[in-house]
């Protein structure tokens, strides 16, 4: 078993964990009102460290510029008591397990901090490599400042899924009240083949639309949120496109995530992997899996001044 990051990798997390409950999230805006709650909330989807909301902030791991900003130690990680994980939108697991890769191909660790890690975790069974923690770990000065790696890490035990958790440090739920998958209408027909148009492609390989409904903002009125890709290398196509878009009540559309290019064999391609509210104000943000050209990121969208803006990126 190995780590796949740079690709989409496929994680999941066998075994080491409980099957939690599922609770309610009680809508205030205060992060600290709970006992026991951390001060820094720390977010991974998949295997990916995005980053953390901090003193009301959304800090990115790397850059939303695109510079990376690889300046986070592991102990930030190790040191918290656990994560819950949300698989789907749906099932919750609380998590007391991470696996650091400590090769150093693909972003992962330098070997020369195999032996000190060796000290405070164990090798996974399958591949020494991989060093297996249970949280928290009580970690010595000599780990002082080693920096998380750029991927190559996940919280439970890592075995091959196509599912992408997502997980957070924190006793509370981010999920929306409720999200269904739904069928695509004659309207998001419409409002796919309008941005690609106005995106300069004439004549797109339409691939499927994937719809998803939940009052994402929180203002009691449903939205439906739609993905959806160009069919690759399609000989009759002038470009390709990645979409993800919200369409509210009233018929107003947001873009959440766009990418249209009009080489048609140019490589983009959006997927969506869940809606949570990752700082407990009411409105969801969508974390999605980029694909633009040979670079592949996990993103956060969060709607700004009704924009969508990206909070959150690493390196998938
Ligand atoms: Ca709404
Ligand atoms: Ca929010």
């Amino acid at each position: 078993m190995k780590f796949v990051p740079g690709k989409l990798c496929a994680l999941a997390l066998a075994g080491l964990f409980m099957a939690g409950t599922i609770c309610g999230c009680s809508g205030s805006k205060q992060l600290q009102d709970i006992p026991g709650e951390p001060a820094v909330y720390y977010f991974i989807v998949g295997n990916t460290f995005v980053g953390k909301y901090e003193d009301r902030q959304f800090i990115s791991y790397n850059n939303v510029d695109g510079s990376t900003n690889f300046d986070m130690e592991i102990s930030d990680l190790l040191e918290q008591q656990e994560f819950r994980t949300y698989l789907d939108g749906g099932i919750m697991r609380q998590q007391s397990v991470m696996a650091f890769r400590v090769d150093d191909n693909d972003g992962g660790f330098d070997q020369d901090y195999h032996d000190i890690l060796s000290k405070y975790g164990d090798p996974h069974p399958q591949d020494e490599n991989i060093i297996t923690f249970h949280l928290p770990v009580e970690l010595g000065d000599e780990v002082e400042g080693i920096k998380l790696p750029a991927t190559g890490f996940q919280i439970g035990m890592p075995t091959l899924s196509e599912t992408l958790p997502f997980a957070v440090n924190s006793q509370r739920d981010p999920r929306p009240r409720e999200i269904q998958q739904t069928q695509a209408q004659e309207t998001d027909t419409a409002q796919l083949q309008q941005l690609v148009q106005e995106g300069g492609v004439s004549n797109a390989a339409y691939g499927d639309i994937l719809c998803y409904a939940a009052d994402f903002d929180g203002d009691g009125e449903e939205e439906r949120l739609c993905v959806s890709n160009s069919v690759q290398n399609h000989a009759q196509a002038d470009g390709v496109y990645a979409l993800a878009w919200l369409t509210d009540h009233n018929g107003k559309v947001s873009v959440v995530y766009s990418n249209i290019q009009t080489q048609p064999d140019a490589v983009c391609n959006v997927s969506y992997i869940g809606a949570y509210d990752m700082d407990l104000e009411g409105s969801y943000e969508l974390a999605l899996v980029c694909t633009e050209g040979q670079t592949v990121r996990t993103i956060v969208q969060s709607m700004q001044s009704g924009e969508y803006v990206t909070v959150l990126q690493g390196l998938h």
